[in-house]
């Protein structure tokens, strides 16, 4: 469908032309980084015509499948940028590959997401042209960081990049969303973090494919044998996202570029086996369907609070709470009748 003939919006108001987004599409699938960026701006656009837009996008976009979805985690300073930027470039220059970077920032969001924030400092990648690089804010809106973010990685898959990695903050929120939005994820631990398996929550363990010891060189090295041997035993008895994979501890050194060609291996062998074993097929369809969910879910809650009846209705009752004279499950029983 053209898109100009779907939203009249589209006709630019100042100049009554209609807009050039419609060519975005086929400037994003000649592999422009250009377009890939405004096209992800628009994700990020509040105006509901820029929305919609992207909603036009993303429906014709049909590079799904064609790239591999990678999200790299752990706490802040562990080295992810780092180890996108030594991965990242080993995978251009001895795969052939195009690699994308989203990286989650949730300072961004305040800056508008427009300058490359510190989670985005991965020096050689930036400025080799078969990398794309992009902070992504991580809002608190309608879908939160899933909504733009699942836009962007459809969007730089359409542009022709095949591994995506999307950087995530090692804590909260985010971090579980993003696990719905990637194949992989690899896990980053500091070599002492042996010391404090207890503080690693047990959800996210459940979730990662790949751990990944970074900074094991030098002096480093003896703890981080230690915590492998550690982690190897807990993630024996620990069930992870995949039924019947042995979950692998390796160590690198993302500074000196140790163990990155091994993990690579190690991601790359997983790949094959879940797409043979059609894991990888039916957890992209899951992911989706959650998906659908988590918008019914907020748009449900939207609409619910922005309902002038319930919010009338929450005032009322939440004092009747307050003064005793009404119980709390009775109280919101009554403010959702006012819910049509
Ligand atoms: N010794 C050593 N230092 C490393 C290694 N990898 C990263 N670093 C250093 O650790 C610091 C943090 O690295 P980043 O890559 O920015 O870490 P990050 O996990 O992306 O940090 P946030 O984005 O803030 O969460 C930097 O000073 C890196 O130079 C490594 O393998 N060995
Ligand atoms: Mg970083």
């Amino acid at each position: 469908m053209d898109i100009s003939s779907f939203n009249p919006d589209f006709r630019n108001k100042e100049s009554g032309r209609i807009s050039q987004r419609p060519d975005l599409l086929s400037e994003l699938q000649k592999g422009s980084k250009q377009a890939l960026a405004k096209a992800i701006t628009l994700t990020e656009s509040t105006r509901p015509e820029d929305r919609q837009v992207v909603r036009e996008i993303v429906q014709q976009c049909n590079h799904e499948g064609k790239s591999i979805r990678i999200g790299i985690t752990g706490v802040p300073g562990v080295g992810k940028s780092t180890f996108i930027d030594q991965l990242g470039n080993y995978l251009i220059r001895e795969k052939n590959k195009k690699v994308a970077v989203l990286a989650v920032d949730p300072s961004s969001g305040r800056s508008g997401g427009s300058i490359l924030g510190d989670k985005t400092r991965m020096e050689k990648l930036v400025l080799n042209d078969s990398a794309y690089i992009r902070p992504i804010p991580s809002r608190k809106e309608l879908g939160g960081v899933t909504s733009g973010l699942s836009d962007a990685i459809v969007l730089a898959e359409e542009a022709g990049f095949d591994v995506v990695f999307v950087e995530t903050v090692g804590v909260g929120q985010s971090e579980t969303e993003v696990s719905q939005l990637v194949d992989i994820i690899v896990f980053l631990l500091l070599p002492n973090s042996g010391d404090d398996l207890q503080g690693i929550k047990r959800g996210i363990m459940e979730e990662v494919h790949i751990v990944a010891i970074n900074k094991s060189e030098g002096e480093n090295l003896p703890s981080a044998k230690k915590t492998k041997m550690l982690l190897d035993t807990v993630l024996q008895i620990m069930p992870g996202p995949v039924e019947g994979e042995k979950r692998e501890v390796l160590l690198c050194s993302a500074q000196d570029g140790n163990g990155i060609k091994e993990l690579w291996e190690s991601i790359s062998g997983l790949q094959n086996r879940i797409e043979k074993s059609a894991w990888l097929r039916e957890n992209r369809k899951l992911q989706k369907v959650n998906r659908l969910q988590y918008y019914l879910d907020s748009l449900l809650r939207d609409s619910f609070y922005h309902n002038s009846n319930v919010s009338d209705a929450i005032a009322k009752y939440t004092k009747e709470v307050e003064l005793g004279k009404m119980d709390a499950y009775n109280a919101a029983l009554e403010i959702f009748k006012n819910f049509k």
